[in-house]
């Protein structure tokens, strides 16, 4: 049986991704508690995991002690701007009392600062349709960052814009008032907008910053590739969910499938790459679904998914990522700000685990210039529409009484981070049925 080590290069960040929303507990002034309190949601977030009520100390201490040394955490808006014309300085000195643990237990942080929560004011005035944002985000962006700085120089300005606006505006999943495709690509346009004024305050306020944003990127496959409708829908797909945003980016025009959005100021406007990588869809034509533009997506039958077949175990698609981010980014640092999967039983997160962080091991061998993996997530959390059907975390938790479960991946993750790199022992002995695949003779 073969024995090696994938090593990774000195310095590589290794720990996990939080959103504030879904592990705070009690934020109730924004638009997602309101979408929950009528009924559009599986659960409500109610406490979550407590981290407003201190729980963070714990939870980061399972982080730290398990050799973990960077975690990704996100602000609420609404909870440091409670309305347009006051700031929660008690707010601001929690995150910094949180950010401060990040450092007493050595670990890097990193600082999401819009993770699809906006202030119930903001909501109420229709938020990112209008251009109005843009001015509003900078203000939010400028006095957090300010509050802040001395404990993060790391900075994620938009958590899945891609996401934001088509699981709202396109798929009434997350909260809107309208929906629409084009409105939806106004609010993608002005998200852009206010990510290209947040980088720029940013770097105004600390020159050495590292700022970008995490954008979910889905590789995809037509099911019947021969098929001109398919490839077609897989197309039309593909470009309207990963493409818009890096467009904005690389070139200043953003391309929808609507039409094309001139926001120059956006052009350049990223220290690395952030990317959020789960599994690669299989794209269809459907006459079924016009909100969709007539495709449908899902996963090969025989597919290794989780529960609910919410996501297949595709780890190549990971790859593939990283190729697609280097050849349109060449030298641009890339940051894994994201990857996990839903497994209450541990079954699959072991191997999900092992094979996806093989493949970010292959891409740092070509020399690709991957800095960090975010695991998603700590602690089970709350996920969106979907409540508390799904746990991602690498602890389990019980949410009346808020006990922690800890789950076997806990220790291969551990060995992972404390090795900075995998090994054939830890495959034998956390996920020996993939032994044969990562360590082939
Ligand atoms: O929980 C979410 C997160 O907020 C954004 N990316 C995907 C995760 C898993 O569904």
């Amino acid at each position: 049986m073969p024995q090696a080590t994938y090593h990774f290069p000195r310095g590589f960040l290794w720990g996990t991704a939080t959103a504030a929303h879904q592990v705070e507990g009690n934020n109730t002034n924004n638009q997602w508690w309101q979408w929950e309190q009528t009924g559009h949601t599986n659960g409500t977030s109610g406490l979550a995991a407590d981290w407003w009520g201190g729980r963070w100390r714990e939870d980061f201490d399972r982080a730290a002690e398990t050799d973990q040394n960077a975690h990704r955490l996100s602000v609420e808006w609404s909870r440091i701007q409670p309305t347009p014309d006051t700031w929660d300085e008690d707010a601001l000195e929690r995150y910094r009392l949180m950010l401060r643990g990040l450092r007493e237990r050595g670990m890097t942080a990193m600082v999401t600062l819009h993770h699809f929560t906006d202030p119930l004011w903001l909501f109420e005035m229709n938020g990112w349709e209008r251009e109005e944002v843009v001015g509003l985000f900078e203000k939010f962006v400028r006095k957090t960052v300010e509050a802040l700085k001395e404990y993060c120089t790391l900075w994620c300005t938009i958590n899945e814009p891609n996401v934001y606006t088509l699981s709202g505006y396109v798929m009434g999943d997350f909260p809107t008032k309208q929906r629409g495709m084009n409105l939806g690509m106004q609010v993608m346009a002005n998200m852009l907008r206010g990510h290209a004024a947040a980088y720029r305050a940013i770097h105004q306020i600390q020159p050495e910053a590292r700022v970008g944003y995490a954008l979910h990127y889905r590789p995809m496959v037509a099911k019947h590739p021969r098929f001109p409708l398919d490839a077609l829908m897989r197309k039309l797909r593909y470009d309207g969910l990963n493409m818009a945003f890096p467009s904005g980016i690389g070139t200043g025009v953003m391309k929808t499938p609507v039409g094309n959005f001139q926001v120059p100021e956006a052009r350049g406007t990223q220290d690395y790459l952030g990317l959020n990588y789960y599994s690669v869809d299989t794209v269809s034509f459907h006459l079924g679904k016009p909100r969709e533009l007539f495709t449908s997506s899902g996963y090969p039958e025989d597919a290794d998914t989780s529960e609910q077949r919410f996501i297949a175990n595709i780890p190549a698609g990971l790859f593939d990522t990283l190729k697609w981010a280097v050849r349109t980014y060449p030298d641009l640092p890339i940051l894994i700000t994201e990857n996990g999967v839903n497994d209450s039983s541990d079954d699959l997160r072991r191997r999900y685990l092992a094979q996806h962080i093989h493949q970010v091991w292959r891409a740092v061998n070509f020399n690709w210039p991957v800095k960090g993996y975010f695991h998603w997530t700590l602690v089970d959390n709350f996920e969106w529409e979907r409540g508390w059907t799904q746990r991602f975390g690498l602890w389990g938790l019980e949410v009346e009484t808020q006990k922690r479960i800890k789950r076997p991946s806990v220790d291969l993750y551990a060995e992972i981070c404390k090795e900075n790199g995998l090994s054939s022992e830890m495959v034998q002995k956390y996920c020996p049925e993939v032994f044969a695949r990562l360590f082939p003779v």
